[in-house]
């Protein structure tokens, strides 16, 4: 009997998601370019199940029921194209290769077109959850030829995470590099989550002068709240733990913050389409920030600086802070969704945002109950352009506005740096303001290159000039937006 799908690449995440497939009923043909590793692998971890091994790609092909699915599981970039190139010669027309990586979605947009045209389906999948996810069900987020969808599917949604209902955390995101494109902003997403958790971590520490094990309950607590959720649940845990000497093992790790690369392309996509994603872009930048430890170091050192202590009710400052963190947490789900709608848009993809929220319900780093909440504003309306108006999410915005204030005022004040919670509501404030601004902005752009305006009091799209010096010309530049 031969294989239902073949998966290459057999590091942590395609040797899980086989298993895992093993256990749902699925025949798997493993395969790896270092071939020990596939017999590592059939005499460990697979050994007794149904997995089948692969020692070439012909062999691969050979064992693969028609239409062949193939899964890449390996490093993204330019080892999928040599793997994808590797393939097609030994493909029929109708068969599908998967890259299930962590893969730019620019590439997965050219990889769908260029394998059309030889009559191979290509679908570029998120998957998230790590390893454990991959192992008993992670998040999945596939997108491309949409003609392959039905192939994969059944397989996908009975490895996937499922919801409190039983729903799979896996659909059809949409076509070309949408199912990547998803998995980007998800990312950058978990970017802005964790730095939200720590600049609340930072001003319970430094502001409030609290214990580890004090910040350990308070986000015991918090979990018991909206605020539910897989990140929040891990950071109780992990101001929990105790080193070898007894003391929180968090204040040994060194205070620089890695990363691979997702957070940063969802600004830069954000900036590319004109999209204020100033919360995510700000948790990108705040790593960049930690890296430089050695300047830090010193600089705090040159300008002697020390965070005075927040004075008042502990409790009502902490309060105060879940408030914070609850309101920030709502502006970066709903700059995030402004992204992918904008991104929709521009590339036709019809993105369902209910689902999308489904599929991060579950299995994913940023699971939580909150998207149980976003997929409700998305039944309500499809169409939501923010989330904020919501009545839902409205509700929290308005009710938590206050604290939010008080505590951005007074990390301002003592100097603890609260970029995304600040920046959050900056946004907020800019988003619900009819008049900015942008008015003397476009004068100065006008007085200085003749960039030219608009006036409120003629019809939109009818440009002005003024000679502001009299000295200047009546010529104005080109107008146009990039
Ligand atoms: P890695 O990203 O570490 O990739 C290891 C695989 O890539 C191995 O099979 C390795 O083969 C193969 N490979 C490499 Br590296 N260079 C190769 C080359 N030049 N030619 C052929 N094969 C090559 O594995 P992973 O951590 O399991 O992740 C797999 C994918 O899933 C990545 O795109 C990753 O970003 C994504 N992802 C990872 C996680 C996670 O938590 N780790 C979560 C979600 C998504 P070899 O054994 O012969 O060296």
């Amino acid at each position: 009997m031969k294989g239902d799908i073949g998966v290459i690449g057999l590091a942590v995440m395609g040797q899980n998601l086989i298993l895992n497939m093993n256990d749902h009923g699925y025949k798997v043909v493993a395969h790896n370019r270092t071939a020990e590793k596939v017999d590592e692998f059939l005499q460990g971890p697979a050994k007794g199940t149904n997995i089948i091994g692969a020692y070439s790609l012909q062999e691969l092909v050979d064992k693969l029921e028609s239409p062949r699915k193939i899964m890449l599981m390996v490093r993204a970039g330019d080892v999928v194209d040599s793997f994808i190139d590797k393939l097609v010669p030994l493909l029929d027309k109708g068969d599908i290769i998967i890259d299930g990586g962590n893969t730019n979605f620019p590439d997965t947009n050219r990889r769908v077109a260029a394998l059309k045209e030889k009559g191979i389906h290509f679908i570029g999948s998120g998957v998230s959850g790590g390893e454990e996810g991959a192992r008993f069900g992670p998040s999945i987020m596939p997108g491309g030829s949409p003609e392959a969808w039905p192939f994969v599917k059944p397989i996908f949604q009975a490895i996937s995470a499922k919801t409190e209902n039983n729903e799979p955390c896996c659909d059809w995101v949409g076509n070309d590099g949408a199912g990547h494109f998803v998995k980007m902003v998800h990312n950058g997403i978990e970017y802005g989550d964790m730095q939200l958790i720590t600049e609340a971590y930072q001003f319970m520490k430094d502001g409030l002068g609290m214990t580890h094990d004090e910040m350990q309950s308070v986000f015991i607590e918090w979990n018991k709240t909206e605020l539910n959720s897989y990140l929040v649940e891990i950071t109780s845990d992990i101001l929990g733990y105790k080193d070898t000497d007894g003391e929180p093992l968090v204040e040994k790790i060194l205070d620089t913050a890695g990363q691979k690369g997702t957070g940063k392309w969802t600004g830069i996509n954000a900036l590319d389409m004109g999209i204020p994603l100033t919360l995510i872009t700000e948790s990108v930048f705040a790593r960049c920030l930690s890296s430089l430890k050695d300047q830090r170091v010193e600089a705090e050192e040159l300008f002697g600086k020390k965070e005075s202590i927040v004075e008042g009710d502990k409790q009502v400052w902490i309060e105060a802070l879940r408030q914070a963190l609850l309101a920030s947490k709502i502006i970066s789900y709903a700059q995030g969704f402004m992204l992918m709608r904008e991104a929709s848009n521009e590339n036709g993809w019809d993105l369902n945002y209910g689902n999308v929220a489904l599929m991060w319900r579950g299995g994913c780093i940023i699971r939580s109950a909150f998207l149980s909440n976003i997929r409700d504003a998305y039944d309500i309306d499809p169409e939501l352009s923010f989330l904020g108006s919501d009545s839902y999410f409205k509700g929290i915005l308005e009710n938590s506005m206050s604290a939010w204030r008080k505590v951005a005022a007074k990390s301002m004040e003592v100097g603890i740096p609260m970029p995304s919670m600040t920046s959050a509501l900056t946004f907020l404030d800019g988003y619900t303001t009819a008049r900015l601004p942008a008015n003397l902005l476009q004068a100065q752009r006008d007085y200085f290159g003749a960039h030219t305006y608009e006036r409120v009091d003629k019809p939109k799209g009818e440009f002005f000039h003024t000679n502001w010096t009299g000295k200047g010309g009546d010529v104005s530049s080109t107008t146009y937006n990039s």
